[in-house]
């Protein structure tokens, strides 16, 4: 029998002997059998609490042991002082929450101010025990896809986010934004509901299963696509899992699971203990110093080096440990697509996007010429190399990865990236070379010039006045498809932020992830560039937006198909169904919201679309902007035809 069932006897057992020492004779409260054991002493009677309740029907030797725990026994006559505190240091031994509170605690601690949530009756207990939280605040969404995919675009602007779904229809749904934050490095939190505990193991089947008893492949599918994954099977287990998962997101930046039997969310587990959950994690010393040495050597040796921006360089911390080591050195800084906004575009080193022919003027030259590129964080991938065209060769890279730095053919393990960028920061000498260079060849991209207000709305007239809502408090988000390059081709001025999901390319996760974000960062403009094929997944996250009131500005462009897809491999698969994208509105609407829908198929239209946008307050406003099917970005073209031969490459012989 566990401990905490022992103290829970022995507090109420303790009680009714103090209670029968003090010649009380009436116990106010629920029936059970606490009154039923009392009652079988000689003198005290019972008044109960819900007087249809059988005496025989509840087990309240719980309710008895909490109304002891906080000091609210409802007794009919105050007790003498000595078998107070009696009563009271069994208690105190009795330090217990309810595992609902303290997964709420928990959350609460690291910073999570919101959760999002789908219900399922296996995980509606757990949702009012979070609710009870009044410092934490319960966010609902349409389903489980959106419903992880806000919480990854909620960990985009918070560092960390949770959500909570139901068992296996619920958490297979939600597996698919988890992984995406996987891919993303972001930690996310999924909590997910299960069935009553007795059920596993058990000889009887359950819903929202296989129909087998086969209860574990949630938690197995889990396991591949985060870094801890934890099934809760007991009360007293709870704390330590709940806060092993939570350090392994922290610690990892990567998604965990946590899935709480229907009838444990109530039930009662130790209180939270402090806890420092934001340990730095230090390096090795030996391997950081020598890492240190060869990387400053090999920097010392090189006559024009650059520096490569990452992805990684957030979620690792290093985005300022980054500009302090580019200041040092003094060269070209270019970034990765997925890092892009992590350096100060208008800062003098700023050269551009690396993503080859597909990236900014001239940076793919001074990259792809140096010596010496030291990437920060990057993930190299053939989307990120434009179909591995735009891939520094071993011999010229310094790669800085999370834990371990990478020199030529040297690795040097346990070494984290942002001591590393300070220490070697501390050493190296001024390579101004490859700046210089970019300065005297750079070729200056004209701005576009003003379309006639009355002819068919161009992308380019599109991007120019979306340009002009750019300020320092925007965050810019793109979705999969041709308004990613919108997107990177934007300038963004210092203060702005750039949202992009490329290593998970999910279609559809804008949408979701947007919303998550605005939770968040309610003082940002936030700016929604997304294709008419990819709103299509999850469309109806804009009602939450409408019901939160949160002013997204979201562009849908209506190109009629799936164009980034035509550019790679065209055929009659990338045609989509029109739809009534801003009509959408009033549908989400419905009798109380206050979203906009707004259509432009001119320059003239999505000027006056855009004032009223700005004029709006209270909802999210869509303007749904009619473009040519083929009217596609130079890099969509340059980059979709180079990861089209990639994808193409023949099988190779052994
Ligand atoms: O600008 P545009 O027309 O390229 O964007 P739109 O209309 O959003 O079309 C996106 C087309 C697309 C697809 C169908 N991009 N990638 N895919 C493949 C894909 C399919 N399913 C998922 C979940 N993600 C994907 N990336
Ligand atoms: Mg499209």
């Amino acid at each position: 029998m566990s401990d905490i069932k022992n103290n829970r006897q022995t507090a109420a057992q303790l009680l009714i002997r103090s209670l029968v020492q003090q010649n009380v004779k009436q116990i106010f409260g629920p029936s059970g059998s606490m009154q039923n054991r009392a009652h079988r002493l000689p003198g005290v009677s019972i008044a109960r609490h819900r007087s249809q309740e059988p005496p025989h029907t509840i087990n309240h030797m719980d309710w008895a042991t909490s109304m002891l725990a906080r000091g609210k026994m409802p007794i009919t006559r105050e007790l003498e002082p000595k078998s107070m505190e009696e009563i009271r240091t069994a208690s105190a031994e009795n330090e217990t929450c309810s595992l609902g509170s303290y997964l709420a605690s928990r959350l609460e601690e690291i910073g999570i101010k919101h959760h999002f949530a789908v219900a399922g009756d296996y995980n509606l207990v757990l949702l009012d025990q979070l609710l009870l939280n009044k410092n934490t605040q319960q966010v609902y969404c349409c389903n489980e896809l959106n419903c992880s995919f806000s919480a990854e675009g909620y960990a985009r602007a918070n560092g960390v986010a949770a959500c909570v779904v139901t068992f296996s229809v619920g958490s297979l749904t939600a597996f698919d934004g988890l992984a995406g934050a996987y891919a993303e490095e972001l930690p996310v939190i999924l909590i997910s509901g299960a069935p009553n505990s007795n059920d596993f193991g058990a000889n009887h089947l359950v819903h929202h299963a296989l129909g087998t008893l086969d209860l574990r492949y949630p938690l197995d599918f889990a396991k591949r696509i985060t870094c801890e994954a934890v099934a809760i099977t007991h009360p007293e287990e709870a704390p330590h899992l709940i806060d092993k998962a939570i350090r392994a997101a922290l610690r990892e930046k990567k998604p965990v699971y946590i899935e709480i039997p229907c009838n444990l969310a109530s039930a009662q587990c130790s209180k939270p203990k402090p806890i420092d959950w934001f340990e730095t994690p230090k390096s090795d010393p030996a391997s950081l110093y020598a890492a240190v040495r060869a990387v400053a050597q090999f920097l010392e040796n090189a006559v024009r080096p650059v520096l490569l921006a990452g992805p990684k360089l957030r979620s690792h911390g290093g985005i300022d440990a980054f500009r302090l080591l580019a200041e040092a050195v003094g060269c070209g800084v270019a970034v990765m697509p997925s890092a892009k906004s992590f350096f100060p575009e208008q800062h003098r080193q700023y050269i551009g996007i690396y993503l080859g022919a597909a990236g900014s003027a001239g940076a793919a030259d001074v990259v792809d010429s140096s010596d010496a590129v030291l990437a920060a964080g990057p993930l190299f991938t053939d989307y990120t190399t434009t179909g591995w065209t735009a891939l520094p060769s071993e011999n010229r890279l310094i790669q800085v990865d999370p834990d371990r730095v990478r020199v030529g053919s040297t690795t040097f393990n346990d070494v984290y990236l942002a001591e590393f960028l300070r220490e070697l920061t501390k050493v190296v000498k001024p390579k101004p070379k490859t700046l210089a260079e970019f300065e005297r060849t750079k070729v200056l991209v004209a701005s576009p010039s003003v379309a006639d207000a009355g002819v068919p709305l161009t992308r380019e007239e599109m991007c120019r006045q979306i340009q002009g809502l750019i300020d320092s408090n925007t965050t810019l988000i793109v979705e999969t498809g041709d308004s990613w390059f919108n997107g990177l081709n934007m300038n963004l001025t210092d203060g702005a932020k750039f949202e992009i999901e490329m290593q998970w390319g999910h279609i559809g996760w804008s949408v979701p992830a947007t919303f998550g974000y605005a939770v968040k960062a309610r003082d940002r403009r936030i700016v929604l560039m997304v294709g008419d094929g990819s709103f299509q997944l999850t469309a109806q996250e804009v009602c939450q937006m409408i019901r939160l009131n949160l002013p997204v500005l979201i562009f849908l462009v209506n190109n009629r198909g799936y164009t980034i897809e035509v550019e790679i491999h065209d055929g009659p698969y990338n045609n989509v169904k029109n739809w009534d994208y801003a009509g959408l509105m009033k549908v989400f609407n419905a009798e109380d919201g206050l979203g906009v829908g707004l259509r432009a198929t001119t320059g003239g239209e999505l000027a006056a679309a855009i004032e009223k946008a700005m004029a709006h307050s209270g909802g999210p406003v869509m303007i749904e902007c009619s473009i040519e099917r083929d009217d596609c970005t130079r890099q969509l073209l340059e980059w979709g035809s180079r990861v089209a031969i990639a994808n193409a490459r023949p099988q190779q012989r052994a």
